[in-house]
């Protein structure tokens, strides 16, 4: 994808908030995102905050944006409707996150090596920066989308991030809730965008704040997420998979009327024999619908990259 310098000589900068209830702290990081960042715009999303979030964040110096329907992937849809600026850092409003670490964050962008950037916080953090199970449930669903996606992500959930324009743009996201980190690198890794990341230091909330992340709720509905992103974009190994498992399964009931059939001539597990050819006609559907799906989502892929092409060709004049 092309440089974020090929659009400006010097990149515009925007830094974006999504918000809900962050009054504590809000403040403090528009005004260190300022002092890291001078130039940049920043943008806070009031959503629906009912506490003091919006009027902190306007005090601070930040342009508060309000988004009516509620939670964060609806947010980070606006923001990559909006924002104008050569280059989007998203950031949560909690403060857990280190601003030194911005520069860190956007060299790659502005040098062309990256089309998005993450803050990798697996490696710095203290005892209170992640709740039970998150960092196993972060592990997992980054060994599933590495296995598929032939990447090297260590922490999915990170809500630390920086992007092209471009690359924004080019992500039609659909995810309402805490889903939408995942789909994010998903959709990113499937339209062929360099994601690096780095490692930043990820500190714990202070004392009064709270999390809006609800673990099995929240977990439920990023597993869902992934699922159906597989099915739209990856249906061959979806697919394939499931109909390769009912198959192994099949061909352990056929083993009997098989057998009994070589040795008397007859089947006598005749309920075997069925279940065993349901199941290999079922695996055959399952492989023949990834086949077809991948096939369409191959021509899809091709007419994205055509249309952007000639976008890209429009606006040159
Ligand atoms: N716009 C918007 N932002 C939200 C919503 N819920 C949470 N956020 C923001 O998203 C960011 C991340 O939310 P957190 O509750 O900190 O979730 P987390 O960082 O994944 O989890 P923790 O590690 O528990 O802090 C924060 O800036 C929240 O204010 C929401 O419904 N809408
Ligand atoms: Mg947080």
């Amino acid at each position: 994808m092309a440089s974020v310098q090929s659009t400006s000589s010097t990149p515009s900068i925007a830094v974006t908030i999504p918000c809900y209830q962050e009054e504590r702290t809000i403040a403090q990081v528009v005004r260190d995102f300022r002092a890291q960042l001078p130039e940049a715009a920043i943008y806070v999303y009031d959503n629906n905050c009912t506490d003091r979030t919006a009027e902190f964040a306007r005090e601070a110096g930040a342009t508060v944006i309000r988004e009516k329907r509620q939670g964060k992937g609806y947010v980070v849809a606006t923001i990559f409707e909006t924002v104008q600026e050569d280059i989007i850092v998203m950031v949560d409003g909690d403060g857990t996150y280190d601003p030194t670490a911005v520069h860190a964050l956007i060299e790659p962008i502005l040098h062309g090596d990256a089309d998005m950037t993450v803050a990798a916080r697996l490696q710095q953090y203290s005892d209170k920066s992640f709740r039970k199970f998150h960092v196993a449930g972060n592990q997992m669903v980054c060994w599933i989308i590495n296995r598929i996606f032939s990447a090297n992500i260590s922490d999915i959930f990170s809500g630390y991030r920086a992007f092209t324009r471009e690359c924004g743009l080019a992500i039609p996201i659909t995810s309402r809730g805490f889903d939408v980190e995942t789909e994010l690198t998903v959709q990113s890794l499937y339209r062929g965008h360099v994601i690096r990341e780095m490692e930043a230091p990820y500190g714990e909330r202070p004392h009064g704040s709270h999390s809006k992340l609800k673990t099995i709720p929240d977990g439920i509905r990023v597993l869902l997420r992934l699922f159906l992103l597989l099915r739209a974009y990856k249906p061959l190994t979806l697919f394939g998979s499931i109909g390769l498992g009912i198959y192994l399964v099949s061909l352990g009931f056929a083993v009997p009327p098989a057998v009994e059939l070589v040795e008397l001539h007859r089947v006598v597990s005749r309920a075997s024999a069925i279940l065993a050819l349901s199941g290999f006609m079922l695996a055959a559907v399952s492989l023949s619908l990834g086949l077809i799906l991948s096939t369409i989502n191959q021509r899809l892929l091709e007419l994205e990259r055509v249309t952007v092409k000639r976008m890209r060709g429009a606006a040159r004049g």
